[in-house]
C-alpha cells in the first residue's frame, strides 16, 4: 500500500511523476470544494506543499492524521510552524540546494539594476541605438558595497560572487556570525553603510515590512534595493513611492507581495528590474528540490529520520 499524500499545488513535471509513482497523491489544488475534500482526505499523513497557500493550525486540524509537512524550497513562511510544532507535525524544506541558483539571480539583479542591462537591451530592440546613440552611462559595481540583510546559507554564497566582481560586504544579521564581513547591528545602519541592500531573511511575521521607510532614507537616492526574499520583508507601496519620487536610485526585485499579482504601477519604472519569481528556477535545482522534499517523505514513511527537518 503506497502512503496517501495531499499536494497543495501542482509541481513540476519531473518531482509530480516520482510522487505519483510512490504515493496516492489527492490534489487538492484540484478541488472544487476544499471542505469535502479535506472530509473525504481526513486520514491522510503526509501533506507536500508547494507556494504560497497558507498552512495554518485550522488546515492542519481538518487533517487529524498529518505527521508530516513536506516543503518544495526552503522558505516555510505560509506554513505556520508554532501550529505545527504544538501539534506534533515534522515540517521540512529543502535547503542548500538552491543556494547556488538563488545567488546567481540575486548577483544578477545586482548587475541588471546598476547597469541597466534589461533597459539598455530594449533600447536596442527599439531601434534608438542607430536614431539616437549610445545608450545613457549607468553605475558600476565594482568599488560598491553590497549590505547583505540575511547572511545566511544563500546569503553566503551571494557574498562570494559579489567579492568576485569587486564589491565590499557588509552584513546584519539578528546575531553577529564568525565572518570577515562588518557588522551592523540594525537593518537603518546597513542601508546607511552600503550603496545596494541585499534582502535575503526568511519570510513571516518577524520580519514583515522590515524595509520600511526608514530603511529606504537610511539607503537614500545614491542607494539600490535587491530582494530575492519574499515580497512581505518590503513595505511594497512605500518601495514603489520612492521609486517613483527617485528617493532610492533603484531596485531589483524577484519577489512580491501578492504573487503573482505584482502592481501595475511597478511597470513602467525605469529604475526597476522585475523578475517573475525565478529565483531557483532551473530545470536542475528543482529536480534537486523535488528530489529533497520527496526524499523526507520517503524516509519520514519508511520510520527514518527525515534530511532537513525545521520543526
Ligand atoms: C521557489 C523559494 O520559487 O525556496 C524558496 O523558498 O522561494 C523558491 O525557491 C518556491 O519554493 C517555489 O514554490
Amino acid at each position: 500500500m503506497k502512503p496517501e499524500i495531499i499536494l497543495t499545488a501542482q509541481g513540476h513535471a519531473g518531482t509530480m511523476a516520482t510522487l505519483q509513482s510512490e504515493f496516492t497523491c489527492h490534489k487538492f489544488f484540484e478541488a472544487p470544494d476544499k471542505k469535502t475534500f479535506l472530509e473525504k482526505h481526513a486520514g491522510v499523513r503526509g501533506l507536500a506543499t508547494f507556494g504560497p497557500l497558507s498552512v495554518d493550525g485550522k488546515l492542519m486540524d481538518a487533517l487529524p492524521k498529518l505527521e508530516i509537512i513536506s516543503n518544495f524550497g526552503v522558505g516555510v513562511d505560509a506554513i505556520n510552524l508554532d501550529d505545527a510544532r504544538s501539534r506534533g507535525i515534522i515540517v521540512t524544506n529543502t535547503p542548500d540546494v538552491l543556494n547556488d541558483c538563488v545567488a546567481d539571480t540575486a548577483l544578477a539583479l545586482v548587475l541588471m539594476t546598476l547597469r541597466k542591462f534589461p533597459q539598455s537591451e530594449a533600447y536596442l530592440r527599439a531601434g534608438h541605438w542607430l536614431s539616437r546613440g549610445p545608450y545613457p552611462l549607468t553605475t558600476s559595481a565594482g568599488g560598491k558595497t553590497l549590505g547583505i540583510l540575511g547572511l545566511g546559507r544563500i546569503g553566503e554564497v551571494i557574498a562570494k560572487r559579489a567579492l568576485a566582481c569587486g564589491m565590499k560586504i557588509r552584513y546584519h544579521n539578528r546575531s553577529k556570525k564568525e565572518v570577515a564581513f562588518p557588522y551592523d547591528p540594525d537593518a537603518v545602519t546597513l542601508a546607511r553603510n552600503c550603496d545596494v541592500l541585499m534582502v535575503v531573511t526568511p519570510g513571516g511575521p518577524q520580519t514583515q515590512g522590515l524595509i520600511s521607510e526608514k530603511v529606504l532614507d537610511a539607503l537614500g537616492p545614491e542607494g539600490y534595493l535587491v530582494n530575492v526574499a519574499r515580497g512581505s520583508v518590503v513595505d511594497e507601496p512605500v518601495l514603489l513611492r520612492y521609486l517613483k519620487e527617485k528617493r532610492i536610485a533603484g531596485a531589483g526585485l524577484d519577489v512580491y507581495a501578492d504573487e503573482p499579482r505584482v502592481p501595475p504601477e511597478f511597470f513602467g519604472l525605469d529604475n526597476a528590474v522585475l523578475l517573475p519569481h525565478v529565483g531557483s528556477a532551473t530545470v536542475e535545482t528543482r529536480k534537486a528540490m523535488g528530489d529533497l522534499q520527496i526524499e523526507n517523505l520517503r524516509r519520514h514513511f519508511a520510520g527514518q529520520p527525515v534530511l532537513t527537518r525545521v520543526v
